[in-house]
């Protein structure tokens, strides 16, 4: 775990949202990652069908209030990444939850399948896609902000060498 960063009280750069509250606990590996890697960023429960009046304002505010990338979750019927794009510039990157049902395929489809026009970066179902979709957002992050760029190598750098230092997966 990249433990090097630092944590900014700077305005956040990236919006980590979801549709509900039971979404955390996918979601804040999202958030975990960003701590990580010291970017500031805000979290909401933004729901599409729920509170469709917040998701508009959200989304139509978001880059005048400084926000440069959405992390959306969702699961299920997952309209929250697709209409999120639909009202903002910025780039979305969607993380599909992991529903009961039916193990977050629904969620999936739902939110990889956008038509032509308005691109969902859609992420891996549950914990890896909300981890990669807050590394996915440093990247982006890392063309502007040479200090990013410089912490996602550290925490690469440190990945790399966690895997080497125990070859033998028994441990
Ligand atoms: C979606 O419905 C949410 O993103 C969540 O994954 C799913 C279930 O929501 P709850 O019924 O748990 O609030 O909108």
């Amino acid at each position: 775990m990249y433990k090097g960063a630092v944590s900014e009280s700077a305005l956040p750069k990236v919006g980590v949202i979801m549709g509900s509250k039971s979404d955390w606990e996918t979601m804040r590996h999202a958030a975990l990652t960003l701590e990580q890697l010291g970017i500031a960023h805000e979290v909401r429960v933004v729901s599409a069908h729920r509170t469709p009046d917040l998701l508009f304002e959200y989304a139509a505010s978001a880059k005048e209030r400084g926000l440069e990338v959405i992390i959306a979750g969702a699961g299920g019927a997952a309209h929250l990444p697709g209409m999120t794009a639909a009202k903002t510039p910025l780039p979305v990157l969607g993380v599909p939850v992991e529903s009961h049902s039916l193990k977050g395929l629904d969620s999936l489809l739902s939110i990889v399948q956008m038509p032509a026009g308005i691109p969902v970066a859609t992420l891996a179902i549950g914990r890896a896609g909300a981890v990669n979709a807050a590394l996915l957002a440093a990247s982006i992050l890392a063309n502007k902000y040479p200090e990013v760029a410089a912490r996602l190598e550290a925490y690469r750098q440190q990945q790399t060498q966690s895997v080497l230092a125990q070859p033998d997966p028994r441990g």
